[in-house]
């Protein structure tokens, strides 16, 4: 089978390409290294060092793994995209290769621009290539959970039966995302649902939740191969982050009281839901969408869990409520299912103290390479809100 990794440089998409390659795929690998200039632009890099594509496949070879091609690749630019598909002739393609942060989204104009032009205009044009040159190609698309939002009612995988005036129908879930980026999502989510019913084609819109850990077992392999760990305000997501704070001894951040509730799942299982979707194609012309996450949990919830595990690492740390630098619910109902995945047999590596002490330990083995100016959030949702004060917990 050929799949076509676009975003195969990032933190989800390289150990996917791994993953799948030792799975017996034969795995092109396309990225345009926009995260790599960003982060540049940014001042802000992952803790483990990102060794150079051509290092990283190489020493993927040299240790025996199934040979994974590359191109560099911008999905903005039509016409290389389209040389790229009708030449690899893809079964399937997993795209990742997106502007991921919802901060960075959040920094200006411009950034919230970038993010569109580089998400939906990117997605827009990889469906019109589908089309022109691998119509029968299952498209597998990364989306997420907070195209949902937090709604007061339970959150169906993609799709709802709603009984209006006497008449019912099935209708795509209603979606209220917390930034542009996660708007991007949203309307990557329609353009692709249009394209399906309208052309034919198949895809499978994953809608995944936080993603924690740094190794599988393909990038633990080699420090060569090692995975991304985010740990600054626009890249570091929750939990993954929680654990570099407390590697370096800073107060752990959550953000306003810490009741927003969100789904996580562990790196290992993104590899293995995207294998799941890939090897289990949809129909022609069927556009589904499978909820991708295994656990609920609320974020001041983790940030303590966190701090219980780095006490027992002897680390001294505390949770520290800030003030929200995003406009979120701060409690609210939070239910939803992943039936999708489940009934194709996966089964989830639900977080256990163990995960986070091997996170924090590695935080720490880096910990040099930290910079704490990078750590504190200065981005803000809202500029113009007033800052409402919050307790501090120890
Ligand atoms: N949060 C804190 N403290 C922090 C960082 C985050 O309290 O130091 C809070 C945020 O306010 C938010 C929640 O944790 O309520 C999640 O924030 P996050 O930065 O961990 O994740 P998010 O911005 O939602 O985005 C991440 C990925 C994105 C993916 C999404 C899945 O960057 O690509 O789509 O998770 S989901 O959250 O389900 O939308």
């Amino acid at each position: 089978m050929r799949v076509l990794v676009i975003g195969g440089d990032g933190y989800c998409g390289w150990a996917t390409a791994l993953h799948l390659a030792e799975a017996g795929i034969d795995v092109t690998i396309a990225d345009s290294f926009a995260r790599r200039r960003w982060d540049a632009e940014l001042g802000v890099s992952s803790l483990t060092p990102i060794a150079p594509m051509k290092d990283r496949l190489a020493e993927w070879q040299r240790l025996g793994g199934r040979p994974i091609a590359f191109v560099e690749l911008d999905v903005t630019e039509y016409e290389p995209l389209c040389a790229a598909l009708s030449e690899i002739q893809p079964e399937a393609i997993v795209h990742f290769g997106q502007q991921r942060s919802a901060p960075f989204s959040m920094i200006n104009r411009d950034h919230a621009m970038l993010t569109h032009l580089n998400n939906t205009v990117g997605n827009l044009n990889l469906l019109w290539a589908m089309r022109e040159c691998v119509p029968e190609a299952h498209l597998v698309k990364l989306g997420t959970m907070g195209e949902y939002g937090t709604p007061n009612i339970d959150i169906e995988e993609g799709f709802i039966e709603v009984l209006h005036k006497g008449r019912s129908d099935k209708l795509p879930f209603p979606k209220q995302p917390g930034s542009f980026y996660h708007l991007t999502k949203v309307h990557d989510s329609d353009q692709i649902f249009f394209v399906c019913k309208t052309w034919g084609l198949r895809a499978t819109d994953l809608h995944q939740g936080i993603v924690y850990g740094v190794h599988t077992k393909q990038t633990a392999a080699s420090p060569i191969l090692v995975n991304r760990f985010d740990y600054d305000h626009v890249y570091g997501t929750a939990l993954n982050r929680f654990c570099a704070e407390a590697a370096l001894g800073h107060p752990l951040t959550v953000y306003g009281t810490g009741g927003q509730t969100r789904s996580f799942l562990n790196i290992r299982d993104t590899v293995r839901c995207v294998e799941l979707a890939v090897r289990n194609p949809a129909a022609p012309g069927e556009y589904r969408v499978f909820n991708q996450f295994t656990e609920i949990f609320s974020v001041g919830a983790v940030a303590e869990r966190v701090a219980a595990v780095a006490g027992r690492h002897s680390l001294r740390t505390r949770v520290e409520h800030q003030e929200n630098p995003r406009t979120e619910k701060e409690r609210h109902h939070y239910h939803t299912v992943n039936a999708n995945l489940l009934k194709l047999g996966l089964q989830p590596v639900l977080l256990d103290d163990r995960t986070i002490g091997e996170l924090i330990e590695l935080a720490v083995r880096y910990r040099e390479q930290i910079d704490p100016e990078v750590i504190r959030p200065t981005i803000r949702w809202n500029p113009a809100r007033r800052a409402t004060a919050v307790a501090a917990t120890a």
